[in-house]
């Protein structure tokens, strides 16, 4: 069975475009309940750290300066069948092949500053939304 939460980011190049309450109205629009918020941002160590699974990826280095050089909103989500759900109101990785209506094809400016982070699997939801937000029974 799919779980009922997920993680997700507001990335610098939209939260430096004053996209937050566009894409938090969206999010609670689509029926996902915000549980935990944090503003915040990310050290270039921590955002390594975040993205690792990456590491091997030729725009890794790239991908931690650019999630280091400004704010972000990270978030749980709560909805049925989250991960999947979230996924498909963000759209694809590279805006330009984001379905219309979605999240990156409205606010992503490129394939790195694509405006939203949406995790992949329960699995990495719960270690994603845990690297963020340390009262872990809130997403438990
Ligand atoms: P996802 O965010 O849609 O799950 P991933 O493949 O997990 O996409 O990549 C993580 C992040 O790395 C992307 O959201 C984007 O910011 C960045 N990224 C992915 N592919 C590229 C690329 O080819 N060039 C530059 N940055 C990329
Ligand atoms: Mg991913």
């Amino acid at each position: 069975m799919s779980g009922n939460k997920t993680f997700t980011m507001i990335k610098p190049d939209a939260v430096e475009a004053g996209n937050i309450g566009n894409i938090t109205a969206m999010i609670e629009k689509a029926g996902f309940k915000i549980i935990a918020m944090k503003y915040t941002k990310l050290s270039k160590e921590a955002a390594g750290k975040f993205y690792t699974v990456h590491a091997q990826r030729p725009f890794y280095q790239d991908l931690c300066q650019y999630m280091s050089s400004g704010p972000i909103v990270a978030m749980i989500l709560e909805k049925g069948n989250a991960v999947a759900d979230f996924r498909t109101l963000i759209g694809a990785t590279n805006p330009a092949d984001a379905a219309e209506g979605t999240i990156r094809k409205l606010y992503a400016k490129s394939i790195e500053a694509n405006a939203v982070h949406g995790s992949d699997s329960d699995e990495n939801a719960q270690i994603e939304g845990s690297f963020f937000f340390s009262a872990f029974e809130q997403f438990a």
